[in-house]
């Protein structure tokens, strides 16, 4: 059940760009409590966990190659951690606790410092108890500008979630440990949110030309998405510009942490444009594009590729070392068993444990790495889903080339959705020295089993 539209709000919502600043010590990205106005106006304001003072938090944006310098100040009553997501980072800053570093206490700080050497749409969120503090509102923006911008009206960063409130209060429940959850889709809420508010409005133009970065911050949902009185193109998916833009006809998903930068036109005749999620019971309008003025006589024709980013060439996949990895467990198709460390323990034992699922037979990260390869070699991964829900597997440091069922190379990706029953493959340049997270996307599903990792050296 979701809260649905009912109120109109007045504020616009528009994105704010900070300045890098250039000076000794870092900028803080200062994690704390504060308070926000997330459900419909009527309702309280809900307490948030967040980077600076708003979810999301503060926006960062960055020239292609530049470097991104940041203290996390630590105010929550949690140790935390930040990864940066998509970056194909230098593993000492991937911020994954107990893999590339330390989880940052409570009144402590860590200093973040790195390169980011793709233009495009990231983000970034705590991967501490991630499964907790992303749901309480711990994640930003990182945008990485081209050197040539696309010839856009707007650029706008749209960030969409999921909170789970008690209807009453509109305070987060705190029910992460919930079985069900974990067992079954993840955890899923009841109110949709753009940039932290129910269903807000941007200003808009008759025949404007605007870029959405759309990133999926939520913890489980997998959203449908789909546009009305706006039409244009998909031009890049996780940040990485597709080589030709992809015409939108009709919804297109976008799983927990991946992103799709849209390029569209204002093409409504009425006063209001609409983004909305597409669920089983109907349709929720996520956010408005509200009418004013008219920026051109007619619609701008056609669109161009981003410029491509500094990906490596995946060669001749033929070649490639070949892997499975079996996403396994989950209701209905329960764990018989699975390994945890050294030890093989019964299904009944590992749900007792709060795992419920499996990666090759390992309900958490093992101690060897699934795939221990060669700098600069190349991989070919089957995902194969034995589970009965839909997974989002997020490899980190890398992206990573969908391999198409006609076995053509499709779109570069760091996160992809493998549906209930379905196998995916993907081709891999393991290129970034270090030890890399690999996992399941939806945060109840890594908590619960769904952690691997791999080796590049
Ligand atoms: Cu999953």
């Amino acid at each position: 059940m979701l809260f649905t539209r009912r109120h109109i709000l007045k504020t616009a919502a528009a994105a704010t760009i900070l300045p890098v600043a250039a000076r000794a010590g870092y900028p803080p990205l200062k994690a704390h409590l504060s308070r926000q106005r997330v459900a419909p106006e009527g309702f309280p304001d809900t307490t948030v966990w967040s980077y600076g003072d708003t979810v999301p938090g503060t926006i960062i944006k960055v020239d292609q190659g530049a470097r991104v310098q940041r203290k996390l100040v630590n105010d929550l009553p949690q140790p935390t951690s930040v990864h940066w997501h998509g970056i194909r980072i230098d593993n000492a800053m991937d911020g994954v606790p107990g893999l590339t570093q330390d989880a940052v206490a409570p009144g402590s700080s860590f200093d973040y410092d790195f390169v980011a050497p793709d233009a495009g749409t990231y983000w970034y969120h705590a991967h501490n108890q991630s499964m907790e503090q992303v749901a309480r509102g711990l994640y930003g923006p990182l945008i990485v500008a081209e050197a040539t911008a696309p010839d856009v009206d707007q650029d706008l960063v749209l960030m969409l979630d999921d909170w789970r409130l008690n209807p009453e209060t509109a305070q987060i429940t705190d029910d992460f440990d919930n079985g069900h959850d974990l067992s079954h889709a993840g955890r899923l809420g009841n109110i949709l949110t753009v940039n932290g508010s129910f269903d807000p409005a941007f200003a808009v133009r008759r025949n404007e030309r605007l870029r959405l970065r759309l990133v999926n911050a939520s913890n489980a949902r997998i959203f449908d998405l789909d546009l009305d009185g706006l039409a244009g193109w998909i031009v890049a998916l996780d940040g990485m510009p597709l080589e030709t833009p992809l015409r939108l006809s009709g919804s297109f998903p976008l799983a927990p942490a991946q992103r799709a930068d849209l390029i569209l036109d204002v093409i409504t005749e009425d006063e209001t444009a609409s983004l909305v999620s597409v669920e089983r019971d109907g349709s929720y309008g996520l956010a408005r594009f509200e009418v004013g003025g008219t920026a051109a006589g007619a619609r701008r024709q056609g669109v161009s590729a981003l410029p491509p980013n500094p990906l490596p060439e995946i060669g001749n996949i033929q070649e490639a070392q070949t892997h499975q990895m079996r996403l396994q467990g989950g209701a209905m198709r329960w764990l018989e068993s699975a390994r945890l460390g050294e030890t093989e323990l019964s299904g009944r034992e590992l749900a007792q444990l709060g795992k419920f699922w499996a990666l090759n037979g390992y309900a958490e990260r093992p101690e060897d790495p699934f795939l221990d390869a060669a700098v600069g070699s190349l991989h070919r991964i089957e995902f194969v889903n034995e589970s009965a829900f839909a997974h989002a597997m997020h490899l980190h440091g890398h992206h990573f080339r969908l391999i198409l069922d006609d076995g053509s190379l499709g779109p570069w990706r760091d996160t992809v959705l493998v549906g209930r029953g379905q196998a995916r493959q993907i081709a891999l340049i393991a290129d970034n020295p270090g030890n890399w997270l690999l996992h399941c996307h939806m945060l109840g599903h890594a908590v619960s089993g769904m952690m691997s990792w791999f080796r590049v050296s």
